[in-house]
């Protein structure tokens, strides 16, 4: 109860009413594909948390859009519930530490809590030359990520880089990068949350799921979870309508565009991409990148880069 108290203060601090938590948790609940009976469950996960597993998080070959896209986000509190629910022991873009200090502090965080830490991943993995194109402190990210990774208890790879190699891997990709679990030969020991960035939501969903169920989601054969990926973009566009009445965007700025026709003919990819941006969208539920006017480039897709391109142009 004490507990709860100090969550509730600290959220009204911010200026977060109860009220506006409740909803978040509502909307969360939904989104990981529970009936709302769960959502006091759900909010209990924040405000009493009966465990705050440590997290090592890892950034490699990447743009830090996901660490952006979950600490910056519109919800002003995202972040902070991700940090009442985690204790990260190690995250380049937000420790205090630096240079040998942080170094320290993963070798001391991995002696601490090994076979008991998520790893949380960022960024995908130059496997060529040795791993010789990305380093952290002089170390390569293989290096780092072969050290890391299999002592972790489970370890979720966030944003298309890191789940599937992304734009460091697109082609000619002289690094060689790759996804970590392909780079490291675990595919299918890993969850992925592909899209760059991925929606923090869906970050979020997989960590409470663990923390209210004990387990990771289930997940399809691409190591995403069904929650989130279970579905196309095209399956859940509200455009659709449009699309099935041949009524088709041939121009930007046109007439079409103004009366939201689909965007199918301007390259939309959301017929063969697996996402639930249409439901989950973006910046507190405010719009997603087809809601706004722009086809999906199929961003969370493995090799979206080099198979979806050239973009704006009909598959
Ligand atoms: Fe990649 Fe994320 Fe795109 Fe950027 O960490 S999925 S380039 S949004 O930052 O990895
Ligand atoms: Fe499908 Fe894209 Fe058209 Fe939506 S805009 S209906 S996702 S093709
Ligand atoms: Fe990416 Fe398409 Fe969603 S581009 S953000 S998967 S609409």
């Amino acid at each position: 109860m004490e507990k709860e108290k100090g969550f509730y203060e600290r959220l009204e601090s911010k200026g977060v009413s109860r009220r506006d938590f409740m909803k978040f948790c509502t909307f969360l609940t939904a989104t990981m594909g529970l009936s709302s009976s769960f959502v006091p469950k759900v909010a209990e996960v924040f405000a009493a948390p009966k465990q705050r597993p440590p997290v090592v998080w890892l950034h490699f070959g990447e743009c830090t859009g996901c660490s952006e896209a979950l600490l910056r986000s519109i919800y002003p509190y995202v972040d902070e519930l991700v940090l009442e629910i985690l204790s990260v022991e190690y995250h380049e873009t937000i420790m205090a530490a630096a240079g040998q200090q942080a170094e320290d502090q993963l070798q001391a965080a991995l002696k601490k809590y090994s076979g008991k830490f998520i790893c949380v991943v960022e960024g995908s993995i130059a496997t060529n030359y040795d791993g010789g194109y990305g380093k952290v402190g002089d170390r390569t990210f293989l290096e780092i990520a072969q050290e890391v990774v299999p002592k972790a208890l489970a370890t979720i790879s966030i944003g298309s880089c890191a789940s599937f190699g992304g734009i460091p891997a697109a082609a000619p990709n002289p690094g060689g990068y790759k996804g970590v679990g392909e780079a490291l030969g675990m595919e299918g020991k890993i969850i992925n949350i592909p899209g760059c960035p991925p929606n923090p939501i869906n970050v979020v969903g997989t960590i409470v799921n663990y923390l209210l169920l004990g387990k990771l989601p289930a997940v399809d054969d691409k190591g995403r979870p069904l929650f989130a990926y279970g579905k196309t973009i095209h399956d859940q566009c509200p455009r659709r309508a449009h699309f099935e009445n041949d009524e088709f965007v041939e121009q930007f700025g046109s007439e079409e565009a103004a009366l939201g026709y689909c965007l199918y003919k301007m390259g939309c990819r959301g017929p063969e991409t697996y996402n639930n941006c249409a439901v989950a969208k973006f910046n507190d539920g405010t719009s997603w990148p087809v809601e706004a006017g722009h086809p999906c480039i199929g961003c969370s897709q493995p090799d979206f880069w080099d198979t979806m391109t050239p973009f704006y142009e009909e598959l």
